[in-house]
């Protein structure tokens, strides 16, 4: 499904079809598109046909300063200092399709972590040729207490079912996203607010194309891939999730992306 100027439509082309095209934003004006009616909301899935999910991290203050402490007593503090100022960014794999929920979907919490967070963070869809063709929401399910005992359990703290949600549809553009960007997270536990963050691209140390240059370098994404670009927004030690929180990730211009923990 394509909104262009609060119009819908369908078009006949795979997910696949369209993530291989380096200038989708003409594609799309020009392809074979059937007018439709306006989806609702169930109708979205996640935006994701074969693509991997890849993430960046430690590319905000607030991050690394959260980290830091977390893992004080283990010893990995100062690798989250040094990866922040290193010219090379972390970066790591996140999910495939199956582990990823899209709007409305309930993402997860390990059962055998303590502290789980939901980062939220501006997601990019990169062609296979590595050009960025569009945006979404991105949510980087993390278990804080696995991280922090350990930077070597890394994968286990980010990589499980359902641990990453994206949607609600992608923002299709071939020019970077303004600096001033907004993103924000609201979490509800039975219907009451418990947590708000704010932050925006102008914090992002890294600069999107940077951090897909590093990442396709010497590795290639057949069908394209998301990168999440990291967090900025990192609730207090005292908050973790529980079942049945609602999430609810907004990046201006995109959209926003709702979740419940289950
Ligand atoms: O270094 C661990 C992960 C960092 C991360 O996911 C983030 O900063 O968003
Ligand atoms: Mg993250």
């Amino acid at each position: 499904m394509l909104e262009d100027g609060g119009h819908w439509f369908a078009i006949e082309a795979s997910w696949d079809d369209l993530v291989r095209h380096d200038d989708l934003e003409s594609f799309l004006k020009t392809c074979k598109r059937t007018p439709i009616r306006e989806p609702s909301s169930e109708a979205f899935l996640a935006p994701i046909g074969s693509q991997e999910v890849w993430a960046a991290g430690v590319t905000y203050i607030r991050s690394r300063d959260a980290r830091m402490e977390e893992s004080k007593s283990a010893g990995g503090g100062d690798f989250y200092d040094r990866v922040y100022l290193a010219d090379r960014p972390e970066l790591f794999f996140k999910a495939t399709a199956h582990r990823v929920v899209g709007p409305g979907g309930k993402v997860a919490i390990r059962s055998d972590a303590k502290w789980s967070v939901p980062e939220p963070e501006l997601a990019l869809l990169i062609s296979p040729a590595g050009k960025i063709i569009g945006y979404t929401v991105g949510n980087d399910m993390s278990s804080r207490d696995i991280e922090g005992e350990n930077p070597l359990y890394l994968p286990q703290a980010k990589v499980y079912d359902r641990s990453c949600a994206l949607g609600p549809g992608v923002l299709v553009a071939s020019q970077p996203l303004p600096r001033s960007t907004e993103i924000s997270l609201q979490i509800a536990r039975q219907g009451e607010p418990v947590f708000e963050g704010k932050t925006s691209l102008n914090s992002l140390k890294r600069d999107p194309e940077t951090l897909v240059e590093y990442l396709y370098r010497d590795n290639s994404f057949p069908s394209g891939c998301f990168l999440l670009t990291g967090t900025g927004i990192v609730p207090p030690d005292s908050f973790g999730l529980r079942y049945g929180d609602e999430i609810r990730i907004t990046i201006d211009n995109i959209g926003t992306l709702v979740n419940v923990v289950g």
